[in-house]
């Protein structure tokens, strides 16, 4: 059985905010769905792979996304959305002024922003949980969001490894609220099922 593929082709970059006060006002009808995860973890490289585009930028310096950046993507025959690519954490070379500006932004979206209505993890295939996402994923469910994990950069696992993987993290007391998927943004792996996860999520 071939299923018809859901493609975010109608995704346009709607705002770069670097402070709580810049943040764009949220839209009744519009869910928001974040992108979470240490820096450099391929949060930017993933909203492209979804989005089929280059609209975020992506780097080798860790740390790229300083801002939280907005993407409105509309679907036929499904509600609209935005995904919203949260700047990384964890990057050891940050100064204790941007580990707090980083604080104060982030936080200040997830406490209050109503239309947000899941966030997705991304955790390193290759290393799992470590002890700061252990941290965020705690903080996140003490806000009352749901969470849930997207494997990146599954490239860099053999693809025998990839199941058997996925249960010890589980097993291990990751938490997602739902079965993980795992991803590829270089190889385009996983993204399809990302997508569809994505849809039903929102018109359940
Ligand atoms: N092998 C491999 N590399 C990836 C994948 N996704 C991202 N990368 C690489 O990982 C690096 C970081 O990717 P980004 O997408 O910029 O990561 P980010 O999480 O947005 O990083 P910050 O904005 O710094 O928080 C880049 O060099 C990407 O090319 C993947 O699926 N496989
Ligand atoms: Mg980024």
């Amino acid at each position: 059985m071939t299923e018809k593929k859901i493609l975010f082709t109608h995704a346009k970059f709607e705002a770069s905010c670097f402070k709580p006060e810049q943040l764009i006002p949220e839209q009744e009808l519009i869910p928001e769905i974040a992108v979470a995860g240490r820096s450099n973890v391929g949060k930017s490289s993933l909203i492209n792979a979804l989005l089929n585009s280059r609209l975020a930028k992506t780097g080798q310096t860790p740390g790229k996304t300083r801002s939280i950046n907005f993407y409105r993507i509309d679907i036929p025959d499904s509600k609209s959305f935005r995904l919203v690519d949260l700047p990384g954490y964890g990057y050891a070379a940050r100064s204790k002024d941007e580990r707090n500006e980083w604080n104060r932004l982030v936080s200040s979206y997830m406490r209050k922003r109503e239309s947000l209505k899941l966030v997705l993890h991304l955790v390193d295939f290759r290393h799992g949980l470590l002890k700061n996402d252990k941290e965020l994923q705690e903080w996140i469910r003490s806000n009352g969001k749901n969470i849930f994990v997207v494997f990146t950069k599954a490239d860099k696992i053999a693809h025998g490894k990839w199941k058997s993987m996925r249960e010890e993290y589980v097993r291990a007391g990751m938490y997602s609220f739902d079965m993980p998927i795992i991803t590829s943004s270089e190889k385009r792996e996983g993204i399809d099922s990302l997508s569809e996860f994505i849809v039903k999520f929102l018109n359940d």
